[in-house]
């Protein structure tokens, strides 16, 4: 049994979602898993990371994340220094903006570590010394918020905590290594995905956008995420959905139309589906939460 880092242990009293846990360097620690997510930025010396059956080397400047659930450990340690920050992904699941908006930001934290595992890590996010330095200028900024804990800390922290992953997701967008490159075409399809979910959308042209032929196009995204483009697109407009059903007050069919599908009942199965409950259900439910 892999031991599992419980969020009550590592996160402040008070229930906040981020904590910044330095090591410096990084003691021998074991295999792990935790219920929440770490983002890591290695800031000096080497190291081994692995995680299940793979393992990369690691430099200063590397950044990866480790999702909930996903064993991980460090080795072959010289003075290996990194700063973790631990995060529960609904940080993530909230209020973010146009950061969906960047191929980078899709890399990072929902297709890199499907596609390293297939890819022996060769696809990763690397800052040079510059970069690296503004990263952790702004992680300074979190961590002094979360440390004085002044009224406003919550919101502060979190802006920080965007304006990092922002910048990060602009970092690998400009990644010049191949393998890296094409990991972002596919999150360039997502992100053409995520803007215009509630538009028909054919696969010629999220093909075109990922400069693939369509018979590649649907194996490499199918590799990277788990899923095919259009269970993807009909997760995501499902999603949409039920924000949709929680806030406002329109009827199913219409949920239905605002989101990208023309036919209301097909709606309604795909969303028991993906949901466990009738639209109409999911409304009653959250409206009596
Ligand atoms: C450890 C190591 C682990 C992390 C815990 C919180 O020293 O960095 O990866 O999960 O701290
Ligand atoms: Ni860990």
């Amino acid at each position: 049994m892999v031991r599992v880092l419980r969020k009550q242990d590592w996160f402040h009293a008070d229930g906040f979602p981020i904590s910044i846990e330095r090591r410096d360097p990084q003691e021998p620690f074991g295999l792990h898993a935790h219920d929440f997510s770490e983002l890591v930025l290695i800031t000096g010396g080497r190291g081994l990371h692995v995680t299940g059956r793979e393992s990369w080397p690691l430099a200063a400047g590397d950044v990866f994340v480790i999702g909930p659930s996903r064993p991980h450990d460090y080795r072959n340690m010289a003075d290996l220094r990194l700063i973790n920050i631990l995060f529960e992904p609904r940080v993530l699941e909230r209020q973010t903006w146009d950061l969906p908006a960047l191929p980078g930001y899709h890399a990072l934290f929902n297709l890199e570590p499907a596609w390293r595992s297939r890819h022996q890590f060769r696809s990763r996010l690397h800052l040079q010394a510059p970069e690296l330095a503004r990263a952790v200028a702004l992680v300074d900024m979190i961590d002094e918020e979360l440390q004085r804990r002044d009224p406003g800390f919550a919101a502060l922290a979190v802006a920080s905590f965007m304006q990092l992953i922002g910048y990060l997701a602009r970092c690998y967008s400009r990644s010049r290594d191949p393998d890296t490159r094409s990991l972002l075409r596919i999150a360039e399809a997502i992100t053409h995905l995520e803007s215009r979910y509630d538009q028909p959308i054919n696969l010629d042209e999220l093909a075109s956008i990922a400069h693939m032929s369509k018979r590649t196009f649907m194996r490499a995204f199918t590799r990277a995420t788990g899923t095919t483009p259009i269970a993807y697109l009909i997760q995501l407009r499902v999603r949409h959905a039920a924000a949709l059903l929680r806030r406002e007050p329109l009827n199913i069919s219409e949920v239905a139309y605002r989101v990208g599908f023309e036919d209301s009942n097909y709606f309604s199965r795909q969303f028991r589906q993906i949901m466990g409950a009738s639209p109409r259900e999911y409304r009653r439910a959250s409206v009596s939460v």
